[in-house]
């Protein structure tokens, strides 16, 4: 009789279950970046398969274009055709945050740029805004888009240039020294250019916006 209560206590864990598939895409880097860290308690409530750190929030979607899309838009299907799928990862580590990027179903055996915006995707590429920056560039106003290395960096943004193996599929993982706290950035841009420009006025710039994923990053 005493006993009677106690064994549907397992099911607390249930909510915990929905960032578990967030954590698998964090864990595709494989990169074991927490070994050396007591697993948080929570992690006994995920099934056996997840082997990184939980990843504290991101987002997944399937390319669409505008009309359809919800989460994850193309404006371009030549170039990021609709159907492929892009996932991020998003986590925590005291000071530093890990954003993790994988995706399937782009154009095989080519590079990306991507970058971590600040508002949410819409209708057009425009709708994400410029590049989220821990210290905001106070040359940059609409329309005019930071280029100065000394913000437009991937230490003081989040970037994310990948290159897609012969079938399309690739990730990308940068690690940046700040975290989330009256800002935070909205979502992540897949850009033409293959690689982000690191120049002079050139810093962050990468061409036209290909597709968009909209992403709470906290
Ligand atoms: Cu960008």
């Amino acid at each position: 009789m005493g006993t009677f209560g106690r064994g549907s206590r397992g099911l607390r864990g249930g909510r915990l279950l929905l960032v578990a598939g967030a954590a698998l895409l964090a864990a595709g880097c494989g990169s074991g970046s927490g070994s050396g860290q007591a697993a948080p308690a929570a992690s006994a409530a995920v099934p056996a398969a997840s082997t990184g750190t939980p990843a504290t929030a991101g987002a997944e979607g399937v390319l669409a274009p505008p009309e359809r899309a919800g989460t994850a838009f193309t404006y371009n299907p030549a170039l990021a055709p609709e159907g492929a799928t892009i996932k991020v990862g998003v986590d925590a580590h005291g000071s530093s945050t890990e954003v993790r990027l994988d995706v399937d179903g782009l154009l095989p055996s080519r590079g990306y740029a991507a970058h971590a915006h600040v508002t949410p995707c819409g209708p057009t590429g425009d709708a994400a805004g410029p590049h989220f920056q821990n210290q905001v560039d106070p040359a940059a106003a609409p329309g005019k888009p930071s280029t100065d290395p000394a913000y437009a960096n991937p230490q003081n943004e989040i970037w994310l240039d990948l290159r897609t193996d012969g079938t399309g599929a690739g990730g990308a993982r940068a690690e940046v020294p700040f975290t989330f706290t009256d800002r935070a950035p909205a979502s992540i841009v897949i850009h033409e250019a293959e690689t982000t420009g690191t120049a002079p006025g050139q810093a962050g710039s990468a061409g036209a916006r290909l597709a968009c994923i909209t992403v709470p990053f906290r």
